[in-house]
């Protein structure tokens, strides 16, 4: 499948400032994505690439993701009214979403929420969509079935697991923010993954793609 994700911009005092912060939650899922080569994956992040929504050609992908948190939620809306125009398959990700899915599901403009960390969900959704086979066996995702009732498959808790298997682990984003909306997207103790398989993709990536051979730490 060819995937397209994009980042929703943002009109935040950072952004506001010229700051170009990478969008980190589409990389990880196209990183991921990636891993095993079955699906092309491309990004536009509209906080870096103020390209025009209406000159996107949005027929070259299968599928496109969108990523957004509640301050971004209208131009979620926005994009994703464009790629449905265009007959793609639009599923929606992020904060916002994870907790209000119906209600993106309802305009009929994005055909499946991820809730929560999207990695392996969105892996998964992706996977069974172009096998063709139906999504029903995919956790972690909402959507309408065909008599227009809400279907949300239990979120996978992957990432937890993952981390209780490590011996060390590192937090995702902020640490142990149990009062915030992380706490239900990365799990109530905080958002995890594993520190050193972490540092070790960072290292090899160092070495293959600039050349770096010798670190002093
Ligand atoms: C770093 C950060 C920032 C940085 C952003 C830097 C950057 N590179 O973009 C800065 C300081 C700029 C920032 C600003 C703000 N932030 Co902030 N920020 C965070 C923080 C700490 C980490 C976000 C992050 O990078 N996570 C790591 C990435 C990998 O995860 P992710 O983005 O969540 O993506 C994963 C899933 O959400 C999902 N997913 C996301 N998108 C999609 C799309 C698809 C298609 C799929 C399938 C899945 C999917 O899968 C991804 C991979 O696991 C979070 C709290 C936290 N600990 O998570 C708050 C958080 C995102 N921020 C929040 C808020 C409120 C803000 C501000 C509005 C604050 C303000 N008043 O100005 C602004 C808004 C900025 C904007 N978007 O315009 C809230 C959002 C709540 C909400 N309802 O949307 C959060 C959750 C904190 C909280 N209160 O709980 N923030």
């Amino acid at each position: 499948m060819n995937v397209l994700l994009v980042n929703a911009p943002s009109n935040g005092i950072y952004y506001k400032m010229g700051l170009k912060l990478p969008p980190l939650g589409v990389a990880y899922l196209a990183a991921y994505l990636r891993k095993d080569g079955k699906h092309s994956v491309d990004i536009i992040d509209m906080n870096a690439q103020p390209i025009k929504l209406q000159d996107i050609p949005w027929r070259d992908w299968d599928i496109v993701g969108i990523s957004g948190d509640t301050s971004r939620h209208n131009k979620v809306l926005e994009i994703a009214a464009y790629a449905k125009e265009a007959s793609r398959i639009v599923v929606t990700g992020g904060y916002h979403v994870t907790f209000l899915d119906e209600d993106v599901l309802r305009t009929g403009n994005a055909d499946y929420v991820v809730r929560g960390e999207g990695e392996e969900i969105f892996a998964e959704l992706v996977d069974a969509l172009a096998d063709g086979g139906g999504v029903s066996k995919v956790n972690g995702i909402s959507y309408l079935d065909a008599d227009g009732n809400i279907v949300r498959a239990l979120l996978n808790e992957y990432a937890l697991h993952d981390a209780k298997r490590d011996h060390m682990v590192g937090h995702k984003g902020l640490p142990k923010l149990l009062w915030a909306a992380v706490a239900l997207v990365g799990g109530p103790f905080g958002r995890w993954q594993s520190v050193v398989e972490h540092q070790m993709r960072g290292l090899r990536r160092l070495y293959l793609k600039m050349h770096i051979a010798k670190l002093i730490i």
